[in-house]
């Protein structure tokens, strides 16, 4: 994306002017007023059910909070569209379309580990323009805006600008990743990490793409990758990732829904990439 400014259909049919920086605010208010709702949420209790597997859980507080995102959204930009991990979808006709996750991370919000997040993300004809990962727990609220930079907020410090990993090698690193919900999914993941741990520092399993992203972009490890990720997984965080100056690689893997993503500091991307094909990381094996 060139410029910070464009135009999209308002409600009453006519253009608007309506900039990234704008639409990154409300990113934030979003993800921030999102996360009180499901740190209420856990306060009260909740009931857990399953998805795809017996480990892909869902809760009452993910669908809550995609409701109340749902209904934010309508109430502040009704023309947009929405796209949302627990089937929150809806069309819009202002070119402009919010990604939601509502709890990146519900197995650790579950078990009550306080590392998860609202990722909020909006894109702009297809393109992502502004994203936001909150923490509810630790207040952590990570933010973008294409061209803009990344920041983490906190109440005590306010904005710090994000600036990616530290320059180790390769050897050193340490590399945060996730297995899929399918047994047979993480025993192909689970497959390729003796080899690789024996060529990276360590590897290090947080519970949430989109922290572990924004991880990255802060420094806190030096590089991330997963298989098998969902759009609303990393649609934020890998914007964080990249205003943090971060290279990022799909290693050439496509194909829906089994997105592959891997991040680094640029200086060691050509070999951190060529570790991770080598170990076939981003392969499924048969
Ligand atoms: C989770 C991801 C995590 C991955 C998990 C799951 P969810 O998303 O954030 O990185 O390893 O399998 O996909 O399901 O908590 O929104």
């Amino acid at each position: 994306m060139c410029c910070d400014q464009f135009v999209a259909i308002g409600s009453n049919g006519s253009p608007e002017p309506l900039s990234f920086a704008e639409l990154g605010q409300l990113a934030v208010e979003l993800a921030v007023g999102a996360g009180q709702v499901a740190k209420q949420g856990r306060a009260r209790g909740f009931r857990v059910d399953t998805k795809s597997s017996a480990t892909d859980l869902v809760t009452e507080v993910d669908r809550r909070v995609e409701r109340w995102l749902g209904a934010a959204i309508a109430d502040a930009r009704p023309e947009d569209g929405v796209l949302g991990e627990e089937g929150g979808e809806r069309r819009g006709s202002s070119g402009v379309r919010w990604v939601l996750d509502p709890i990146d991370g519900t197995v650790n919000f579950a078990i009550g580990l306080p590392w998860y997040a609202v990722s909020v993300a909006v894109e702009v004809s297809g393109q992502v323009v502004a994203g936001c990962v909150h923490n509810p727990e630790s207040g952590d609220t990570y933010h973008a805006v294409a061209g803009g930079g990344a920041f983490r907020n906190r109440a005590e410090s306010g904005d710090v600008r994000l600036t990616g990993p530290r320059d180790a090698p390769v050897e050193r690193m340490v590399v945060a990743t996730g297995f899929g919900y399918d047994a047979d999914r993480r025993r192909q993941q689970a497959s390729a990490l003796p080899e690789l741990l024996s060529r990276i520092g360590d590897i290090r399993r947080f519970g949430a793409a989109s922290l572990d992203l924004c991880a990255v972009a802060s420094g806190l490890v030096d590089g991330y990758f997963e298989l098998g990720l969902n759009y609303w997984d990393y649609a934020a965080g890998l914007l964080i990732a990249h205003e943090a100056g971060c290279a990022s690689s799909d290693l050439g893997r496509r194909g829906a829904g089994s997105e592959f993503i891997a991040v680094c500091r640029p200086t060691v991307a050509v070999e951190f990439f060529r570790v991770l094909s080598d170990c076939e990381v981003d392969l499924p094996r048969s």
